[in-house]
């Protein structure tokens, strides 16, 4: 029986009140998509098939590099942050896994934390390394690199811990390991460009051959931040040479924010999935850089491109099963309401994508009909599925308008008094 933190009973009234307008909103929705020849019932139940892993680290206030601003009731440590993973999963229903930041959330009893989780009715998604800052009492230094660092002592260190967080992992019923690093180069020169990445695969060698046989290593590009001037595992050329030369068990995470402004990222979607190297992603919006922005409140259109390309390789590949996690900073909102809204965000642009006409696209794209072929992506993207989300929530026992449910829930307010401030709650701030 999972253990619910909002009131159930609380959640039924909120729901009692919509449930008539919910009806009549997906009636009329579900005649208009009769009428192209969809079934509605089958997209909700599909609605109801998504998930996406929420990061520890975005259910506390983030931060920049000039301030951070703490909110009310911030989860202290990481048996807080799953309390507020949970309600997250309790009122959208889209949320079951929960991705932890080692050593950010190392517990002190891994099995009772994975009987929290139990408890709370989640999981755990790939767990994240952490070699970008120095921990307190560490040995060696991250300073010029971790996994790439002309240390020997610091690789073995940036290894060992990749390796210790396979373990945690393992106790928790994790199956994955996602690998970034902020390895680089400040100046030219600083580093030579091929050695760095020499050593990177020496290092990922010994934490790929620690991977257990149905264990997963994302490895994650991002072109710039920490290092200005290079990284070693900039792009997704990289991170797949990487991919390759490692083995069969290792994948490319793609971060939706770390590439360069007006990157087409759904090509690169398209690659990564043609050859097999598609592991999994982190949804977050963007604007100028790594900005971390709550997914689809910048371009929703291109979250929807990204989702179309899944689709048409899910239909090519069948049994092809990104990992889909969120990784965001939230300043200025309630993280709870923005990894709600964020989650949801992605689920539309999946129902989305699955309202793409796909015998007519594929006519349009062989005729070379090309403005009917762009009119068939933007008919599918600009249908507003918003009731089968809801729809899907509900008949998956969450809520029909989670922020409004868990607003009127008191919530936050509750946990205030529970969780005084302290410096630097969330743990994070680095995202
Ligand atoms: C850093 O920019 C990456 O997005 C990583 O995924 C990182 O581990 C995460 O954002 C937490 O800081
Ligand atoms: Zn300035
Ligand atoms: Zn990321
Ligand atoms: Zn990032």
């Amino acid at each position: 029986m999972t253990k619910y933190i909002i009131d159930a009973g609380q959640v039924e009234q909120h729901n009692a009140k919509l449930r008539a307008e919910l009806q009549a909103d997906y009636d009329a929705l579900g005649g208009m998509l009769a009428r192209r020849g969809v079934d509605i019932e089958a997209l909700t139940a599909k609605a109801q098939t998504f998930g996406v892993a929420v990061p520890s680290w975005g259910a506390g206030t983030g931060g920049t590099r000039f301030a951070r601003f703490p909110g009310k009731g911030e989860p202290r440590d990481v048996t807080e942050k799953l309390e507020d993973c949970a309600v997250i999963n309790q009122l959208t229903r889209a949320t079951p896994a929960v991705s932890l930041h080692f050593p950010w959330d190392k517990p002190s009893d891994p099995k009772a934390l994975r009987q929290q989780a139990d408890e709370l009715g989640l999981g755990f998604d790939a767990v994240n390394s952490n070699t970008f800052q120095d921990q307190a009492g560490q040995a060696h230094t991250y300073k010029f690199g971790s996994l790439t660092s002309t240390s020997q002592a610091s690789r073995e260190q940036a290894v060992q811990h990749n390796i210790d967080c396979i373990e945690l992992g393992k106790t928790l019923g994790s199956k994955g390991l996602t690998v970034w690093v902020g390895d680089g180069a400040n100046f030219p020169g600083q580093s030579n460009l091929r050695g760095a990445l020499e050593r990177y695969i020496d290092s990922a060698r010994g934490i790929y051959a620690a991977l257990p046989d149905d264990w997963l290593m994302y490895i994650e590009h991002k072109l710039f931040e920490p290092a200005f001037y290079c990284s070693v595992i900039a792009d997704w050329g990289t991170s797949f040479a990487v991919a390759q030369t490692l083995g069969p068990k290792a994948k490319c995470l793609v971060d939706l924010g770390h590439h360069a402004p007006n990157t087409n990222i759904e090509m690169i979607v398209a690659r990564l999935a043609q050859f097999g190297k598609l592991g999994g992603f982190h949804f977050n919006d963007s604007k100028y850089g790594d900005d971390d922005l709550d997914s689809g409140s910048i371009d929703p259109f291109q979250l929807f491109l990204v989702f179309n390309e899944l689709a048409d390789a899910t239909l090519r590949d069948g049994t092809f099963s990104p990992a889909y996690m969120l990784d965001q900073s939230h300043n200025v909102t309630d993280p709870i309401e923005s990894l709600m809204s964020s989650a949801v965000e992605v689920q539309r642009a999946f129902v989305q994508a699955a309202l793409v006409d796909r015998a007519a696209l594929a006519g349009f794209q062989e005729g070379n009909d090309v403005l009917q072929a762009a009119q068939t992506l933007k008919k599918a993207f600009r249908t507003d599925v918003s009731p089968v989300l809801a729809m899907a929530r509900l008949r998956s026992g969450g809520a029909i308008d989670p922020v409004a449910a868990y607003r009127a829930s008191g919530y936050r307010e509750q946990v205030a008094v529970k969780r005084p401030p302290k410096a630097g709650a969330s743990g994070s701030g680095i995202v």
